[in-house]
């Protein structure tokens, strides 16, 4: 089984409404490998690359305000199948339409402030961690439970 990385962003609504710690729990309690963990005001070059593929979205200005609107919390996380499990932890995109349990579907009403970002591929994955960590902000530890997570 391949080992993925995947780059999950509380927004800054999520660090506003004090929802840090509530969203870290989700993942950690899951048993995916934290590698990589900061607050962080992410400049508007960094926004824009981050969000390239939606730059001719009617919503792109407003979602580029958004993100950059306050501290955001970058997480890298790491396991087999990780990028795709965050993704159902997560939620849809639309809080309304995600499902009860999700973290959308939990703690968000709306998709303009739908709270937390989740690479939608494992080569995303790989390519987003790159863009917000550097090297050295990245941890390669094993954790003392990984032998009670996977036999
Ligand atoms: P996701 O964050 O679920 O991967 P996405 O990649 O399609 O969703 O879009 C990135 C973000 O852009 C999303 O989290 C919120 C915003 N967004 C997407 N569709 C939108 C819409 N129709 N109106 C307003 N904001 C939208
Ligand atoms: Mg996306």
């Amino acid at each position: 089984e391949q080992v993925e990385q995947t780059y999950i962003m509380v927004k800054p609504d999520g660090v506003q409404r004090g929802l840090v710690g509530e969203i870290i729990s989700r993942f950690e309690r899951k048993g995916f490998k934290l590698t990589g963990l900061k607050l962080f005001q992410c400049p508007k070059e960094l926004a824009e690359e981050h969000y390239k593929d939606l730059r001719a979205k009617p919503f792109y200005p407003k979602l580029i305000d958004y993100i950059t609107s306050g501290p955001v919390v970058s997480m890298a996380w790491e396991g087999v199948g990780v990028v795709a499990s965050a993704r159902k932890l997560i939620g849809s995109t639309d809080p309304l339409q995600a499902e009860t349990g999700t973290i959308r579907g939990d703690l968000a009403v709306q998709t303009g402030r739908n709270v937390v970002h989740g690479s939608d591929s494992p080569e995303n994955g790989r390519r987003e961690t790159a863009l917000w960590f550097k090297e050295v902000e990245l941890c390669q530890w094993t954790p003392a439970q990984a032998s009670w997570l996977r036999e």
